[in-house]
């Protein structure tokens, strides 16, 4: 039994001077494999005596386990040595120019939302986001919209199948609507904000999509009327469509969440056959708007006594598609490169007032 002594050790030279994994391997297979030196002793074990095997197994074993941790030690050493040779190696230069044509663009969507951010920033409007995950009260109950009403019927809404921990009827939002009553809530008044997003309607066809997006806008101030409306939406459409010629027509309406509601109408202009937006020589429906109903204020936490507002809504898929000139909306949700390619936008054009809001990359 010296050799098993002399083979361990043999074994152990080589573990510890092999320089690739696949040395290491070639070894483990040479003394633990099938046919390995260490198996051969091992299966000797079964014709002993047992006072041989009381002597013999502890060597044996002893044997196996040093060779099955040099060779571990020694994997775990390479495996070290490979990876920080790797990252010395691999290097990435930041001084290196970007790519002449990036990969991605921006989306027509979000594009937009940039821009009315931007317009409305520029008019004292701050941005208020809020759950698309709503419940009924937030949704419909604060915009006068009680459980009997039938325009909760015209929202064609996603309900949840189950309540939520507080037994609310839970929904995702038709409108971004409830975000102003949540910013009225935690903020009071005055209040000057857009609300751009998401909403979901069960409604599908070359004009409706069941998730489409919105911006509304909210003013909730001392003395505000419908000239204060009119004004925020022309200076808001003209710096949109960049044109000074836009004109505005306000038709009378209902909502319940605004008493008077006004549809507005933009007035177009055909060239070669095309509406272009800007005169007088026909009408689009383009918005919907009104003073706040004083109902919606007392649900916002304010004294409609004191406190007034206008509030408009508009969809700025729409909002896109008139822009820049895109005939379905459903190319919107396809998520098709070529489409994207055609109408996104370079991802490193900020969109400005002065730099022209609309410039195409
Ligand atoms: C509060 C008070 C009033 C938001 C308004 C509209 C009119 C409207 C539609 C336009 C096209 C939705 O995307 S669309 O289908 N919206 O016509 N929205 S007034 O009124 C509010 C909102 C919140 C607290």
């Amino acid at each position: 039994m010296q050799e098993l002594e002399a083979q361990q050790a043999e074994t152990l030279g080589q573990i510890n001077a092999a320089e690739t994994a696949e040395a290491v391997e070639a070894i483990r297979v040479a003394a633990l494999g099938k046919q390995g030196w260490v198996s051969a002793l091992l299966k000797t074990l079964g014709g002993m005596t047992p006072e041989q095997r009381q002597s013999e197994g502890p060597r044996i074993h002893a044997a196996r386990e040093a060779v099955t941790a040099a060779i571990a030690e020694r994997k775990d050493a390479l495996e070290s040595a490979a990876l920080e040779a790797r990252l010395a190696a691999e290097k990435i230069d930041l001084t290196l120019p970007a790519p002449e044509a990036p990969k991605g663009s921006v989306h027509p969507v979000s594009q937009v939302m940039d821009e009315l951010a931007e317009i409305f920033a520029d008019m004292g409007f701050a941005v208020a986001s809020g759950p698309e995950i709503e419940d009924d009260w937030h949704n419909f109950t604060a915009l006068n919209m009680p459980e009997t009403h039938p325009a909760r019927a015209m929202h064609d809404t996603f309900y949840f199948p189950d309540r939520d921990a507080e037994g609310r009827e839970m929904l995702l939002r038709t409108h971004t609507s409830p975000v102003q009553i949540r910013t009225m809530l935690s903020q009071g008044a005055p209040l000057r904000i857009i609300a751009p997003g998401r909403v979901y309607r069960s409604d599908s066809d070359a004009t409706h999509t069941p998730m489409f997006h919105q911006v509304e806008g909210l003013v909730i101030d001392k003395g505000i009327h419908l000239g204060h409306l009119k004004w925020t939406l022309e200076t808001f459409l003209k710096a949109f469509f960049e044109r000074d010629d836009i004109v505005l027509r306000l038709r009378p309406s209902y909502f319940p969440f605004t008493e008077p509601s006004v549809e507005v109408d933009v007035g177009y202009t055909l060239v070669g056959g095309k509406r272009v937006l800007g005169g007088t020589e026909g009408w689009m429906e383009l918005l919907g708007s009104g003073m706040v109903n004083r109902r919606v204020i007392e649900m916002g936490g304010l004294d409609p006594d004191e406190w007034q507002g206008f509030a408009f809504g508009v969809g700025v898929d729409r909002l896109a598609m008139l822009k820049y000139g895109m005939d379905d909306l459903r190319a919107f949700f396809d998520g098709d490169a070529r489409w994207l390619q055609h109408y996104g936008f370079n991802a490193l054009d900020v969109p400005t007032l002065s730099g022209g809001v609309g410039v195409r990359a």
